[in-house]
């Protein structure tokens, strides 16, 4: 299903239901701070099990505690409903 970049006003409404995440140059991007290493690992791993089943992969970096995460969907050079749920998925994994 080719999925369809979100509006102006469709990214208003993503930008105050997650006001952690930044809108960058049609990319969702957000920096989560861990204590150490393995909390920040452990949920690199627990995101890479839903990035294959929704074929669907964050641009991120990590050094010790910090996780730096940037989405956008590639084939359609902007922000869609796909990197919104992964966002929402990356909140509910991150400090449970
Ligand atoms: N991840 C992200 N973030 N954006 C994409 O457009 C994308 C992806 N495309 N993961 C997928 C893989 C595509 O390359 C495969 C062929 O479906």
């Amino acid at each position: 299903m080719k999925r369809e970049v979100l509006t102006t006003e469709q990214l208003v409404v993503v930008a105050r239901e997650l006001p952690e995440w930044a809108i960058v140059a049609d990319g969702l991007e957000r920096i989560f701070e861990f204590g150490d290493f393995v909390k920040a690992f452990s949920f690199m791993t627990a995101v890479a099990m839903h990035c294959e089943r929704l074929d669907h992969h964050p641009e991120w970096s990590n050094v010790y505690g910090t996780v730096r995460v940037r989405l956008t969907t590639h084939d359609r050079t902007g922000i869609t409903d796909l990197d919104v749920a992964m966002a929402e998925l990356m909140e509910s994994l991150a400090y449970a």
